[in-house]
């Protein structure tokens, strides 16, 4: 019988880095090495809880591991309760302040909490939040980095195939604006008008620059303007919302659901992204997406497919899946896309199980 009640006992937390297959080339960085934190929660009724982080920069994991071990060795023996758990993590870091990596930190004790929890009760997570498996709209955001329009342009049809996606997301933010514009012409011509694309500068532009870049693309139909400046600019935000016809898209960087209430009061943007290590997990992203539904303001996912479609199930006015499928040489079983749609396997949890041997051969030992 399934136990009542779920006690944290530990975290076993290991490093890996990955190559990718496209490297990230953005306005403001390179990226070839992906860098991987696996969680395994354990809990003393013997319910394991899984997931993992993707802190972007591969030295951050010499930080984040000792802090999450730490903050698990400080859970021992709590109930395993999310928003109980949450608060107390929160609280421990809370003389260094609630964000950046101690909010990251408490995000990946939160996912692994509810994916624990899941497996307890017998569900997909979905389903314990109030919804059920089922398919999410996905596009995909595999690559189409700074290349040349051609090299773009062939890939997008690649990355389109992956999965028949009505969606894929370009990175914009070249020397010359005009090699921009001349990218998505390029990609319309290869892929089509009916194909969605989501633009990203990755905050790569000043708010001069963005200002005119943005106007220069206002016209080109595309389903949203991503992250043109430094990302805690709420106030340049809001001026490029009110000027621009586009919908302009934030969230990657909030750290915590507060963060996305101050955004939609200034009038910040029309979307918003949340990303689950940094929105605080399945329980950040639950009160963001209250907050989100209650504005009307359309919510896709950052980064973590298998989880993100979950919480999408039971989210308002969820909007687009961000699909990646970095994380998928060390899954057992990667999660299925076709038809520009993730679907949820109906298993319990979020289902996430390691493949050991690929774990074992890209250990980071820091
Ligand atoms: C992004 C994701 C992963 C690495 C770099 C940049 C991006 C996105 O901002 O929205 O996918
Ligand atoms: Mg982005």
């Amino acid at each position: 019988m399934a136990p009542e009640t779920l006690t944290f006992h530990s975290v076993d937390v290991r490093a890996v880095v990955l190559k990718l297959k496209r490297p990230v080339i953005a306005r403001i960085a390179t990226i070839a090495d992906w860098p991987l934190i696996l969680i395994d929660l354990k809990t003393d009724e013997g319910i394991v809880g899984r997931t993992y982080l993707e802190p972007y920069i591969v030295k951050s994991m010499n930080y984040l591991v000792p802090a999450l071990r730490d903050m698990g060795a400080m859970l021992k023996g709590q109930r395993l309760a999310p928003a109980e758990i949450y608060e107390t993590a929160r609280k421990s870091l809370h003389f260094v302040g609630y964000e950046g990596m101690a909010m990251i930190a408490v995000s990946g004790i939160d996912m692994a909490a509810w994916d624990a929890l899941a497996k307890a009760a017998g569900m997909p997570l979905c389903t314990l939040l109030g919804g059920s498996p089922g398919p999410v709209r996905a596009y995909n955001s595999n690559g189409l980095w700074l290349k040349s329009p051609s090299e773009v342009a062939a890939e997008a049809i690649e990355i389109r195939d992956e999965g028949q996606f009505e969606g894929l997301k370009l990175r914009l933010g070249r020397e010359d604006p005009r090699d921009d514009i001349a990218t998505i012409d390029a990609v319309r011509r290869t892929v089509g008008e009916d194909m969605h694309l989501m633009i990203d500068f990755n905050q790569g532009l000043d708010m001069a620059e963005a200002l005119r870049r943005c106007h220069m693309l206002d016209d080109l139909g595309l389903t949203w303007l991503e992250e043109p400046v430094v990302y805690d600019n709420f106030d340049g935000y809001a001026q490029l919302a009110r000027e621009l016809k586009t919908p302009l898209q934030i969230g990657e960087n909030f750290y915590g659901p507060r963060d996305l209430h101050k955004a939609l009061r200034v009038g910040a943007c029309d979307y918003a992204m949340p990303d689950f290590m940094r929105i605080g997990g399945v329980t950040g992203w639950m009160r963001a997406a209250a907050i989100a539904g209650a504005a009307g303001i359309p919510m896709s996912t950052h980064l973590y497919p298998e989880v993100g479609a979950h919480a999408m199930r039971a989210t308002e006015t969820a909007h687009w899946l961000e699909w990646q499928d970095w994380a998928d040489p060390i899954l057992q079983t990667p999660y299925e896309i076709r038809d520009s749609h993730v679907h949820i396997p109906d298993v319990p949890g979020v289902g996430l199980d390691w493949n050991e041997d690929v774990v074992a051969r890209n250990l980071y030992e820091g």
